[in-house]
């Protein structure tokens, strides 16, 4: 029986059929989806911390009424994605919990500090951008709910990755020596972890074989990473920044950028827990929720009241 469901599931996803979350799936299908899920729903959250720094010191009423509304939308995107991950049999406190309990990770780009206010235009053009060359094949992921949660997610996406670009860009064009030598600098700072969102090289990432197989992912980590820098070197030139790397070139014959040797040393230390935030945006999620305890208390004794009322 088990023999003949998978094979049924097999020839589904060979034909790009969607999964929906009643339908028969292997253990480690479900397996990889709520990892997989659960770390880009945390993604989300955490990654609501390093502009959250910014929203009281933004330079204008306009950027600041942007940039809430960009940590807002984050704040979403992660319930949208608890909310698919939940399709899979997994409660919200186990998620929390894994992530909490430093369990589960999420995208190493959230352990960087923001120092400067260039660095929420850095944010939204580069990481924003990172996030939706990487995003937008999720929405042909074969899990159903998530590629849904997806498509809504990347068009907010690419509001977040233009208002960076427009920020830069006002920077850059109307901005003193110093505003933009600051925009450069953050520049120099965020390039490399950006790079590394898309993870291990190939032959390095063990999820990707069966990942690929699935169809939960469409394009491999170093395919993806490949787009990015074929797309930004452009978009830097025209901002009139320089990406810091020295063997980034053009190479006519793979119709594409060479590119310097990334520290993956650096990487595996940022996603073991060793990066230069990564403890401080643990403890404010562990903060957050501890001091959100009495809310969830009442919620729930509100919640249990509600059958008593209607019987009265
Ligand atoms: N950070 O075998 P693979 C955003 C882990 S965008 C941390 O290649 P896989 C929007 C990986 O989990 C950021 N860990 O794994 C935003 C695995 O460990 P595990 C979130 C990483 O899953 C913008 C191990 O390394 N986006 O939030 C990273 O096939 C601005 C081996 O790697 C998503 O999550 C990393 N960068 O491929 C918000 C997208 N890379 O789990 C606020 C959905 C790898 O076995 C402000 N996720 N690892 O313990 C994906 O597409 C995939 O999960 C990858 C990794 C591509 C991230």
């Amino acid at each position: 029986e088990e023999m003949r469901l998978e094979e049924r599931f097999d020839a589904h996803i060979d034909a790009g059929d969607f999964i929906e979350a009643k339908d028969w799936m292997p253990e480690h299908y479900r397996k990889t989806l709520v990892r997989q899920i659960s770390q880009h729903a945390h993604s989300e959250i955490v990654g609501m911390l390093p502009e959250g720094n910014w929203i009281g010191r933004a330079p204008t009423l306009k950027r600041k009424a942007i940039l809430l509304a960009k940590v807002q939308d984050e704040g979403g995107h992660g319930l949208y994605l608890y909310a698919a991950a939940e399709t899979l049999g997994t409660s919200r406190d186990q998620m929390f919990d894994a992530l909490h309990s430093g369990r589960a990770k999420y995208s190493s780009i959230f352990n960087y500090p923001t120092l400067t206010w260039a660095d929420m235009g850095t944010i939204g053009w580069l990481v924003d951008g990172a996030a939706i060359m990487n995003q937008v094949p999720i929405c042909r992921c074969s899990y159903a709910p998530y590629a849904r949660a997806m498509i809504r997610i990347c068009r907010e996406e690419s509001f977040h990755q233009r208002q960076g670009y427009e920020a830069l860009l006002t920077m850059m064009t109307h901005g003193t020596a110093a505003q933009k030598a600051m925009v450069q600098d953050a520049v120099n700072r965020w390039w490399w972890p950006s790079v590394m969102m898309f993870g291990p090289p190939d032959d390095q990432s063990p999820n990707s074989a069966q990942s690929m197989r699935w169809g939960i992912k469409r394009f491999s980590n170093d395919e993806l990473r490949q787009k990015f820098i074929d797309a930004t070197v452009e978009q830097a030139r025209i901002l009139g920044v320089t990406l810091p790397d020295p063997d980034l070139k053009w190479n006519e014959e793979r119709q594409a950028h060479d590119f310097g040797a990334i520290d993956w040393s650096e990487f595996w230390r940022v996603i073991g827990g060793d990066g230069p935030c990564n403890r401080e945006r643990l403890q404010a999620r562990v903060d957050a929720w501890e001091e959100g305890a009495w809310v969830r208390e009442a919620a729930t004794a509100h919640a249990n009241k509600q059958p008593m009322k209607e019987a009265a």
